[in-house]
């Protein structure tokens, strides 16, 4: 079997050769009608009859995988997607560095590794929960048909999750595939695992803030998973970084069109300080202090998502040879980080400090430190466009420390700069860096959709290109 191939014959697109494997191929197609279940209830609400011009995976060869077509959404191809095996693989870290990699689960690693495949199996059909109200109040079916590839890449991210817990965990991978459709994102008796995921996303701005940040996130720890001596969690996470490539797009262009709207609509009315937040809002598009607080919003959602600042778990995964660094392959040092230290950024006689801690211990602030310099690219990408056109505001990540839940600094308050506030400053202040009622309403006030073809909603900038080369009238979605 050529593993570039998708063998698309049976009910499960897939190319692990599924027709030769029974038991995995029967324990998915008993999962698959609970899976259609969970989406056609918690999948976008109100556009599953429309034809969505979508990409599904034909192939795992980076060149070329993917092919165009309308389809209506319950009925796309999820399927068994894993990047071909690297011959002679070693494993890269930890303890077993050096060993060849695992093909299967080594016994003494099966709790963790079970534990972190659900974990991320679980963020998945999360995501879909949160946005599943946005079809609503698209921009343009540009923008529509973007949210729904995202949504369907969720649901094929948490097959091949589902896939690896079928195959290599026996009972104990059954129950786990079939919890992880019962649990439902805000839901107070069954929430989704972890807390950004049980947020909501109401509105547009957030669901770009969401791709841009807790995406990225996405690709962070799926860059440190794609490192593992368990190869197929490895392949796994290899293919779902090429589809995530596509979330951060969205999240990315979905910000930068909206700031270079505001920024044109303030240029054209003559209006150069951003501080002028009422006028701006006149003119119908989001002014650029209620987007910096939708930043900060989700960037201290998502940092609460690398976990707590010294963690004994993250060391014990390092060390096992189950979850790596961002990118270890490119990294100059023994890999094992026995010896070494790495500066984190802690809580110290009730001052924020830096301390050099155990380099093992300290593994979720290096992928958190990484991120961090990732999102600044990012943001370093949006004050060009703001530059660009001439308005005095540069947009900036918050500190780290500001309105976190998880770790050290769940303890105090902070400000987008990192100075402690009492309880009563942050509680006077908090509408100065959070989203507040009214910057919330007026934004829900803008969400109105524009469903004609080659038309936006006023508050966004059209797209530069168009997805798969489209002119700007295409159709892409044909609503039912
Ligand atoms: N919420 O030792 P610690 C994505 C728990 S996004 C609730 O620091 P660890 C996507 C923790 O479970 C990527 N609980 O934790 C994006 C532990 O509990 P137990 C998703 C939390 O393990 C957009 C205890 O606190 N993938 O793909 O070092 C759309 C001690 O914590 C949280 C992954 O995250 C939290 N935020 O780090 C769609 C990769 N944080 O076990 C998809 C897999 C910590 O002691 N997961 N706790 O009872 C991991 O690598 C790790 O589990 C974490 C946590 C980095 C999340």
């Amino acid at each position: 079997m050529n593993i570039a191939q998708v063998d698309y014959d049976g009910l499960i697109p897939n190319n692990v050769a599924l027709g030769q494997d029974e038991r995995v191929k029967r324990a998915l197609e008993k999962w698959h009608p609970g899976y259609i279940n969970w989406w056609n209830d918690m999948g976008p609400e109100g556009f599953q009859e429309s034809l969505v011009y979508l990409r599904t995976a034909v192939s795992v060869d980076p060149k070329g995988w993917a092919k165009f077509d309308y389809v209506r959404m319950p009925d796309y191809r999820w399927g068994v997607l894993l990047a071909p095996a690297l011959e002679g693989r070693k494993i890269p870290f930890g303890r077993h560095k050096g060993e060849d990699a695992w093909q299967e689960v080594p016994g003494e690693y099966r709790a963790m590794l079970r534990r972190l495949i659900v974990i991320q199996g679980d963020t998945e059909p999360a995501s879909v929960e949160q946005q599943r109200y946005l079809g609503k109040t698209a921009p343009s079916l540009y923008d529509m048909r973007n949210l729904f590839q995202v949504n369907v890449e969720e649901g094929r991210h948490l097959w091949a999750m589902v896939y690896l817990l079928q195959k290599y965990f026996g009972t104990d991978g059954r129950e786990e595939a079939e919890a992880l459709l019962q649990r439902r994102s805000g839901d107070a008796d069954t929430p989704r695992m972890l807390g950004a995921f049980n947020e909501q996303t109401p509105d547009w701005l957030s669901f770009f803030m969401f791709t841009f940040f807790t995406d990225r996130d996405g690709k962070m720890q799926l860059e440190a998973l794609a490192q593992s001596g368990f190869d197929p969690l490895s392949r796994t996470c290899r293919f779902m970084l090429t589809e995530e490539a596509h979330h951060m797009f969205v999240g990315e262009t979905g910000v930068t069109r909206i700031i270079q709207r505001t920024c044109e609509a303030m240029k054209d009315a003559g209006i150069n300080d951003p501080n002028e937040i009422e006028k701006v809002r006149k003119l119908g598009v989001i002014d650029l202090s209620t987007i910096q607080k939708k930043a900060n919003l989700h960037f201290s959602l998502t940092l609460d998502l690398f976990g707590n600042e010294i963690s004994t778990n993250a060391a014990n995964a390092f060390h096992a040879g189950i979850k790596g660094r961002y990118r270890e392959d490119r990294l100059k040092d023994d890999h094992q980080l026995e010896g070494g230290t790495y500066p984190v950024l802690r809580l110290i006689d009730g001052r924020i400090q830096h301390e050099d801690s155990p380099a093992l211990s300290a593994l979720n602030m290096r992928l958190r430190d990484d991120y961090v310099g990732d999102c600044n690219n990012g943001v370093g990408r949006w004050n060009k466009v703001i530059a660009d056109l001439g308005i005095p505001f540069e947009m900036k990540l918050p500190h780290v420390a500001f309105h976190r839940h998880i770790g050290e600094f769940s303890k105090i308050r902070a400000d987008v700069t990192g100075n402690r506030l009492s309880d009563a400053d942050w509680a006077g202040r908090r509408d100065e860096f959070l989203p507040s009622d009214e910057d919330r309403d007026f934004i829900e006030s803008l969400m109105q959709p524009q469903l004609e073809p080659g038309k936006f909603a006023g508050w966004i900038a059209p797209p530069k290109v168009g997805i798969d080369n489209k002119p700007g009238e295409f159709e892409y979605v044909k609503i039912a």
